[in-house]
């Protein structure tokens, strides 16, 4: 279906899609090749055009790629670890209460220096807050829609049919409470159940929804990662791809870690239009524990492929210092945005 297209759209200029320019700025460009350049030390400073060649910093075809986003948008290296545990309190049960703040609004996100795209957000974001508690708190999230469109909120997990977030219809201006006991300890999700569904998850209403064990997880340094996609033409097809929605922001500002240290990633796929969507670490392997529902059993790899909706959680330690990339391992998506940078450093001696 693109295939036909983007091979139609090259030999049309009137007809051309933001996918040819953006992919004509990183064919050959960035994407792998570029990557592997990082590797051997000559990646591009911070604030650096990433892409070089390929018809100059000036080239109307590398829109989308030169510069960066606005410092005043979404900071999504903050996002990473910015985890929303609510506002906690103990009910006379003892169990504890955790309430949380939610509103749906219209707001134009960047998702790639200089590409806008007209979002409905949770609290003003793409991701949503990341909501984060412990298996058997009691979560009361109060909903407000002050967007332009009828939304809800659908919480992955095991609870009442009244609060699963699809029949209860929120219209603009009216609210909801949704009340219910988190569970199962997991990696889940919550996005809008309005219709038609896709376009509502599309337009950016999802976030993640962490449950931890009661017993906690080892300590380690933890990364929130969404992949998803905009399709900022409107054509059923995403333009852009990336990881916390900004299209190579990890590359231009790489994650910090530290040598020897355990690092957990929860991965999650968020992407509309493509099936599939995937991770690939360089360099090392990672336990892969599947929704993150098990803390013993795992698989040992490099490479996970999520459908729409699924998640993963993702354990792994360097051995060695040095940049590594993560990236989808569809070339096409790592070549539209979806690649990152760890830059590990030398574990400090006390
Ligand atoms: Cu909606």
């Amino acid at each position: 279906m693109g295939d036909t297209r983007e091979e139609s759209g090259g030999q049309t200029p009137a007809g051309i899609s933001r996918r040819d320019l953006f992919r004509s700025g990183m064919a050959g460009a960035v994407g792998l090749a570029a990557g592997a350049g990082a590797l051997a030390g000559s990646r591009p400073r911070d604030n650096a055009p990433i892409l070089s060649g390929a018809g100059g910093a000036h080239d109307p075809e590398l829109a989308g790629t030169q510069g960066d986003v606005s410092p005043d948008g979404f900071d999504a290296t903050a996002f990473l670890k910015n985890f929303d545990f609510g506002s906690v309190t103990t009910l006379p049960s003892g169990q504890i209460q955790r309430e949380y703040e939610i509103t749906a609004v219209d707001r134009e996100i960047e998702v790639a220096p200089g590409v806008h795209f007209a979002a409905w957000t949770y609290n003003g974001t793409v991701p949503g807050p990341t909501i984060r508690c412990t298996e058997g708190d009691r979560l009361k999230v109060n909903f407000t829609n002050a967007g332009s469109h009828p939304h809800t909120i659908h919480f992955h997990g095991v609870h009442e049919a009244g609060m699963d977030g699809v029949f209860e219809v929120v219209v603009p201006g009216e609210s909801f409470v949704y009340e219910f006991d988190a569970a199962p300890m997991g990696f889940h999700l919550y996005h809008c159940h309005a219709l038609p569904l896709k376009r509502h998850i599309h337009k950016g209403l999802y976030g993640a929804f962490i449950v931890d064990p009661p017993e906690g997880r080892p300590e380690a340094n933890e990364l929130m990662m969404l992949m998803n996609g905009f399709d900022t033409n409107y054509d059923g097809d995403n333009e852009v791809y990336a990881v916390n929605s900004v299209a190579f922001h990890y590359q231009r500002h790489p994650i910090e870690i530290e040598q020897g240290e355990l690092v957990r990633v929860y991965l999650g796929n968020m992407t509309e239009f493509d099936l599939l969507n995937s991770f690939h670490l360089h360099g090392n392997f990672f336990r892969l524990y599947r929704t993150g529902t098990d803390l013993e059993r795992y698989e040992w790899t490099d490479t996970v492929m999520l459908c729409q909706g699924e998640r993963a959680v993702l354990e792994f330690t360097y051995d060695y210092p040095g940049q590594y990339m993560f990236h989808a391992h569809q070339s096409e998506f790592a070549e539209l945005g979806w690649m990152g940078i760890f830059d590990v450093k030398p574990k400090t001696l006390v």
